[in-house]
């Protein structure tokens, strides 16, 4: 079945508004005047990290207010080949205290390979305030392997040479090299980082990125009391072999060895069917009772394993969306697609004591035994750390109740759930995105191509490897920008089409929200469609791709030039070229 997405693209007034040069040089004289710190930020976000005046002197992870002058965040990532219950980790799988020495990392209690930021699962959180200079020197220390740091989400408006697209946007960078990227924080929101180059993001290079603004500047800032550090949520697949075992993939998975795990901020369990369930300590994540908390989720996943979260005996309030607020929605359960970010208000009004928080995977992963975790929700004053009530990991979806961004997503009827596309934006849309006609129409057609054996196989021929699966959605994330949904839907048993959809979208028999919301990473319905529109004055090239990973390496990706080359903001001297070396004679 074929899968379209409409993008429209909105291209008039691009380069009247502004100027890159200007932009920046009015925030590089307003951070010259208030910087004083020009150390390396320490990686200290952890499970109890809570602002406090102590950290807030040296840390740009601080409280944001009307108040807070901006400041120059600078982080220093050390990319290292690491490994799983490393000796930094003593006798932890015995003696749990042992797995939070320093430098351990316990994941789920399994051994492996692995790739690291600072000796850290996932990396390091970069928590700033709006207004902050980011500046991160990426030190490359993994050997025969090269890299780039992408950070999705943001738009690097001014500093499109920062998006860190591998032959896009730089040259990745090699062993033993190190990168500076600097950007601005100009977007509040829940974003993360993640490697871009090759397979690594599902060894372990990724972390969240948090941009704060004062809560009264926050559409619903007034609906919760606390947006602690230590309350993202960062939800990741795993697995217990390298990642390059999976692209591009065995052709007789042992389905022991293939089966797909999650971590919840780098920690949970597993159970091997001869040793039974390790024992290393799950995330926990503390609240005070009667209070009212914003938790940011990223959705780090690499495959086709959208993840379902819910927390037992709470309900989840959404209020946010990529980075972009929404009218809140209360739903019982939130499905994550791989690149979303959901921001949720959870009220802490139960009783005193410590509940499940539990991730269960969907799509190609609901079926697989292993494919679940657990952290822990403790109300400050609960006598234990763990919940009494046994973990249920094959509780029945439907019995979640409302669901946001349900599986195949299209919200037809007697669908439960509430899509993306019926979300209502909080704050305002620019007019020129509802106007009915674009400036510019793109239908992109994505779909699998087969090619047979003999075709792959010819003596003396290399065709690109892949070995593509049917039956799943794709979260298409698009890079420099965020995108109104406009639609969302089904092909499936309708006489829609390409054509159609664009002169329905007109006579507003498709728009499915008031106000259609903003993203940047959205799963486009197996067999259906989405429409989005972007007003396109951010001038650079932007790649645009399927978000799981296999899908991105077999081809799902292409770039999308706005502007002109001449438009793109000037790059930096010295900037690192590379290219082929065949000379021809
Ligand atoms: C567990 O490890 C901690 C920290 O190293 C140590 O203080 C404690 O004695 C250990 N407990 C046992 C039972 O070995
Ligand atoms: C969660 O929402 C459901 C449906 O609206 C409601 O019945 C239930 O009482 C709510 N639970 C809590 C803990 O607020
Ligand atoms: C670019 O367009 C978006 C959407 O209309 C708008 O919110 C933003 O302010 C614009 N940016 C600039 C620099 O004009
Ligand atoms: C885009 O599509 C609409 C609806 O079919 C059409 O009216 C409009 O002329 C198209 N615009 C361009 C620039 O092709
Ligand atoms: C989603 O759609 C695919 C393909 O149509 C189907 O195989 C799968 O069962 C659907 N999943 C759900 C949860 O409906
Ligand atoms: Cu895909």
């Amino acid at each position: 079945m074929d899968i379209v997405i409409i993008a429209k693209v909105l291209v008039s007034l691009v380069y009247i508004f502004f100027n890159y040069t200007e932009i920046l040089k009015e925030a590089e004289t307003k951070l010259k005047l208030t910087t004083s710190v020009n150390s390396f930020q320490p990686d200290n976000v952890g499970e109890s990290y809570e602002f406090s005046s102590e950290d807030d002197s040296i840390s740009c992870t601080r409280e944001c207010t009307e108040q807070t002058l901006p400041r120059l965040c600078h982080y220093r990532f050390v990319l290292e080949n690491y490994n799983v219950l490393s000796l930094a980790c003593q006798n932890c799988r015995q003696n749990m205290s042992q797995c939070y020495n320093p430098q351990c990392i316990a994941a789920d209690g399994y051994e492996r390979g692995i790739l690291t930021v600072n000796r850290m699962l996932p990396g390091p959180s970069i928590q700033v305030c709006y207004g902050d200079k980011i500046v991160v020197d990426v030190k490359n220390e993994m050997p025969s392997q090269s890299t780039t740091i992408h950070w999705h989400g943001l738009f690097q408006r001014g500093t499109p040479f920062y998006d860190g697209v591998p032959m896009i946007t730089q040259c990745p960078i090699v062993g033993g090299n190190t990168f500076r990227y600097q950007f601005y924080a100009n977007q509040p929101g829940t974003f993360y980082w993640h490697s871009h180059d090759g397979i690594q993001k599902s060894d372990g290079l990724q972390g969240s990125l948090v941009v704060r603004r004062p809560r009264d500047h926050e559409p619903n800032g007034q609906l919760y009391d606390y947006d602690l550090p230590a309350h993202v949520i960062v939800i990741s697949d795993w697995s217990h072999r390298p990642a390059i075992d999976h692209f591009p993939g065995l052709m007789k998975p042992v389905t022991a060895t293939y089966e797909t795990f999650f971590l919840i901020n780098g920690r949970g369990r597993f159970t091997d069917p001869v040793e039974g369930t390790t024992t290393t300590p799950h995330s926990v994540f503390r609240v005070h009772p009667g209070k009212r908390y914003r938790f940011r989720v990223v959705g780090a996943i690499c495959i086709h394993c959208p993840a379902l979260l819910s927390i037992d005996g709470h309900n989840l309030t959404i209020i946010d969306t990529d980075g972009n607020s929404v009218k809140p929605v209360e739903v019982q359960a939130l499905h994550l697609h791989s690149g979303e970010r959901h921001d949720f208000i959870l009220s802490a009004t139960n009783e005193v004591k410590s509940y499940w928080i539990r991730v269960k995977g969907g799509s190609t992963c609901a079926k697989m035994e292993s494919s679940h975790q657990k952290a822990v929700l403790q109300y400050q004053g609960a006598a234990e750390t763990e919940p009494r009530e046994p973990g249920i990991e094959d509780e029945d979806v439907s019995s979640f109740g409302l669901i946001m961004n349900p599986q195949n997503a299209t919200c037809g009827e007697g669908e439960l759930g509430v899509c993306v596309s019926q979300l209502e934006a909080a704050e305002p849309i620019d007019e020129q995105i509802l106007k009915p006609d674009p400036d510019v129409n793109s239908t992109i057609i994505i779909n699998y191509l087969f090619p047979t054996v003999k075709e792959l196989y010819q003596s003396n021929t290399f065709r690109r490897y892949s070995t593509p699966r049917m039956g799943a959605n794709h979260p298409f994330h698009l890079h420099g920008f965020a995108f109104n949904v406009m639609a969302m839907g089904n092909l499936k048993d309708t006489e829609m089409n390409a054509e159609n959809i664009v002169s329905l979208l007109k006579s507003n028999q498709l728009q499915q929200s008031s106000a259609p919301p903003l993203k940047d990473t959205i799963a486009i319905p197996s067999g259906g469609f989405v429409v989005l529109r972007i007003f396109a004055n951010n001038s650079g090239f932007w790649s645009m791709h399927c978000h799981y990973l296999d899908h991105h390496m077999a081809g799902m990706s292409l770039t999308v030039q706005v502007g002109d080359p001449k438009d793109n903001p000037p790059i930096p001297a010295g900037f690192p070229k590379c290219g082929n070396f065949v000379p021809l004679d």
